[in-house]
């Protein structure tokens, strides 16, 4: 408990030197207590310096510690019950268990998934270093609008990426996010509804934050948020982001679906391109014009024909045939 309380007050003081006596006073022990305190910490990788200034914490190591997260987090409601796991089958099957129990906002990370999922039950690959975290939301809307949450999501996690890191970041429909034509993040998201009431909505969001380039095969044309900055982040912060920008994407959803469209078009990289689309029912090419008011492309085909298109896989092409992202 005491650890918990200095390791918080050291995090929210990340930076600058709080002086011994400061620790000692507002957490009520010694200060030799403090110092031990101080020793366990650093042994737990906290790079901390000590002076005659007192404390100061120069980095924490990258953990997914449910304090780590939640530290400095300013959200309402996403995130106020957060499940960290050290390995997982998948964190959307695990949020999706516990969904009709678990109150809106939970989230579930893991360290690591075993059999991390794709779109069309395509495998995720989920090693050590990456973000891999799943997000409750139970908004009351009809299971007709649950693509409104997947647009949603798109955006929150490229504002995230951008806040947070300055990374350029392009959608590519319906919710891959690239860094130039390199895959950084994949959203699944997956409803439990009745009739005419969504029950809930499981949004998976897997993010490839430090991971070697090396571990992903060059055919996936992927990236990871290390490869780009030329340095390993802190998950535990990206994460926080992330929920805070879910929870301002979902109630804008929730005020106009409009403004959350234009914010996914200005930030589509799919949008004016030529495009291949594959569907359950074949596949055609033409350009993309614009993201519809319920999640659907409008891709105008090579005879001039509409097509909207509501679920299916899109690649990118520069020129005519010629595949800039095979993207699935
Ligand atoms: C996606 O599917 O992009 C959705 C990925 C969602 C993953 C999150 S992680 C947390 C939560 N728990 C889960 O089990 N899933 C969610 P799709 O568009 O179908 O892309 C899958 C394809 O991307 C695969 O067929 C590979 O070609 C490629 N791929 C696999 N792992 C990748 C990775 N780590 N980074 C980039 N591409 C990857």
């Amino acid at each position: 408990m005491r650890r918990k309380e200095i390791r918080k007050v050291l995090i929210e003081s990340l930076g600058d030197w709080t002086s011994g006596e400061t620790l000692a006073k507002s957490l009520d022990i010694s200060r030799a207590a403090v110092w031990k305190q101080v020793q366990s910490l650093r042994a737990e990788g906290y790079d901390i310096e000590a002076s005659k200034r007192g404390y100061r914490l120069r980095s924490v190591p990258d953990l997914l510690s449910e304090d780590l997260v939640r530290s400095g987090l300013e959200t309402k409601f996403v995130g106020r019950t957060i499940f960290i796991h050290s390995s997982v089958t998948s964190t959307n099957a695990e949020a999706k268990r516990i969904a009709p129990s678990a109150e809106d906002g939970t989230v579930v990370i893991s360290e690591v998934q075993t059999a991390g999922r794709g779109r069309m039950e395509r495998p995720w690959l989920s090693p050590r270093g990456g973000l891999w975290m799943s997000i409750i939301l139970k908004p009351k809307i009809p299971p007709a609008l649950a693509f409104s949450v997947n647009i949603a999501a798109s955006v929150a996690a490229a504002r995230a990426l951008e806040g947070l890191y300055g990374l350029k970041v392009r959608i590519k429909w319906p919710n891959d996010l690239l860094v130039g034509e390199r895959k950084i993040c994949g959203i699944l998201t997956e409803i439990g509804a009745e009739m005419d009431l969504l029950e809930y909505a499981v949004v998976g969001i897997g993010i490839n934050a430090n991971l070697d380039r090396d571990l992903l095969p060059e055919e996936w044309e992927a990236t990871s948020i290390s490869a780009e900055l030329g340095r390993d982040v802190f998950r535990a912060e990206l994460a926080g982001r992330v929920l805070e920008e879910v929870e301002r994407a979902s109630e804008e959803m929730a005020e106009s679906f409009d403004r959350l469209r234009k914010d996914w078009s200005l930030r589509s990289g799919t949008l004016g391109r030529r495009v291949r689309i594959i569907t359950r029912s074949g596949e055609f090419e033409g350009v993309a014009e614009a993201l519809e008011d319920d999640g659907s492309l409008l891709v105008r085909r090579d005879d001039g024909a509409p097509e909207r298109v509501i679920a299916g896989d899109c690649v990118h092409l520069r020129a005519a045939g010629e595949e800039a992202n095979g993207g699935a």
